[in-house]
């Protein structure tokens, strides 16, 4: 027996990816509690480890809840008159420079109160937990002062609350330069490690601090400074970096120890020798890459070869990716990333919740939380193969079914 507490549950007859590999034969996983207790062959599946346990499922591909480690899920308004000037060829930059882009969000977010955005963030977020999602990252990044910075990381707080789902949440302030320090970026820097920083410390609002690192955003000395300035509040950091070109930040970044280094499609071989020493997480982001029509790839082959760990994330956002289906960014790291299926879903578990600095999530193994999902598939590559909403048979969160 083993030493957790609650209620027994067990699950018999599965194909199971634990996160990193499908195991080779039908297995078992009883749970007690909130957590994982025993991972068996059904071979080995013996009347004494049942004793109290009721059956909860039977049959299909299990796998553990998928950990979305990248999202700016929390915002105001829309960007779709920007999908249609974008589509008419104006690019991505062109519309930031000219004050559109993340500003227009921003403009939108500081005018929604806390209940609206939450309200407006609520069938996104269903819409992830529909399509097996039991941990999701959620950024700042739309408020771009104090106030607004803590009410969007509150709502995201209040979303871990009110939907059965683990939230983690990112202070990204440093994510594009609000119009009244148009002029000085250096002193909006100042802002966010001095007054921003703290405050969502102080507050216990953030576990992580971002960092958008790029032409159109924030150079690698300023990035520096709020990593200085995170680390001096005992918060981890990561950063966007190299996705639009490369201005190093991905090396600044793993001479932090950030957790990861997200889009990375400009990472070069120095980069990746940086990241692979610091043990950071490239975290792919194709559903931005796909809607931004970009074309420069990121260098998975020399990741793998590197042996980087490499995860997968939705980066759902109103501008460079509103997508809302995880399931999606499977077929899609596979497809536009040459990922192997096998690949892609360890990176939205396994290396997902790496990505998030967690060891109690995003596996299969005694001791893990059980957080997992049963799926109407026949095996696990299907759920990258194909793109097709509905095919949850049960969603399992910290031991409890809340789906299906
Ligand atoms: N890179 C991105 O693709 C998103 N943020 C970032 O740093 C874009 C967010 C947006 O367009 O609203
Ligand atoms: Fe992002």
């Amino acid at each position: 027996m083993s030493s957790f507490t609650g209620k027994r549950r067990f699950w018999r007859d599965l194909t199971l990816f634990d996160g990193l590999e499908t195991l080779p034969e039908p297995m078992a996983v009883i749970t007690e509690g909130e957590r994982i207790a025993a991972v068996v062959p059904m071979a080995q599946l013996t009347d004494d480890l049942l004793i109290g346990a009721e059956e909860a499922g039977q049959g299909g591909v299990l796998t553990p809840g998928l950990v979305d480690c990248h999202t700016h899920l929390v915002f105001g308004g829309s960007r779709a008159d920007e999908f249609e000037q974008r589509l008419e060829g104006a690019s991505y930059e062109t519309i930031a420079r000219q004050g559109g882009g993340i500003l227009s969000t921003v403009r939108a977010t500081r005018a929604a109160s806390d209940s609206e955005l939450l309200d407006a963030a609520a069938p996104r977020l269903q819409a992830l937990l529909d399509d097996g999602v039991t941990t999701v990252e959620i950024k700042s990044g739309y408020g771009l002062n104090r106030d607004d910075e803590l009410k969007m990381l509150r709502v995201a707080r209040r979303l871990g609350e009110q939907f059965p789902v683990r939230v983690v949440t990112t202070l990204l302030a440093a994510h594009a330069l609000p119009p009244e320090y148009r002029d000085d970026s250096d002193a909006y820097i100042e802002q966010v490690c001095e007054d921003i920083i703290p405050a969502a410390a102080a507050e216990g609002l953030a576990d992580a601090v971002d960092v958008f690192c790029e032409n159109i955003a924030f150079s690698v000395d300023q990035c520096e400074r709020v990593f200085q300035a995170a680390q001096r509040q005992g918060l981890a950091v990561k950063a966007h970096a190299e996705q639009l070109s490369n201005l190093g930040g991905s090396a600044l970044a793993a001479r932090y120890g950030a957790l990861s280094v997200d889009h990375i499609e400009y990472l070069d071989s120095a980069g990746i020798a940086a990241i692979r020493a610091a043990g950071t997480v490239a975290v792919l982001l194709p559903g931005a890459f796909y809607s931004l029509h970009e074309t420069q790839l990121p260098p998975v082959e020399a990741l793998r070869a590197a042996g980087v760990p490499i995860a997968i994330a939705s980066d759902a956002n109103p501008g460079s990716s509103p997508l809302f289906l995880p399931t999606l960014m499977l077929n899609m790291a596979c497809n536009l990333f040459r990922l192997t299926p096998r690949e892609a879903l360890a990176g939205m578990t396994a290396h997902g919740a790496r990505a998030l600095g967690a060891i109690d999530y995003g596996r299969i193994m005694v001791g893990a939380m059980a957080d997992f999902c049963l799926w109407h598939v026949q095996q696990p590559a299907e759920l990258a193969y194909a793109v097709q909403p509905g095919r949850l048979a049960q969603r399992v969160f910290r031991g409890e079914v809340t789906h299906g």
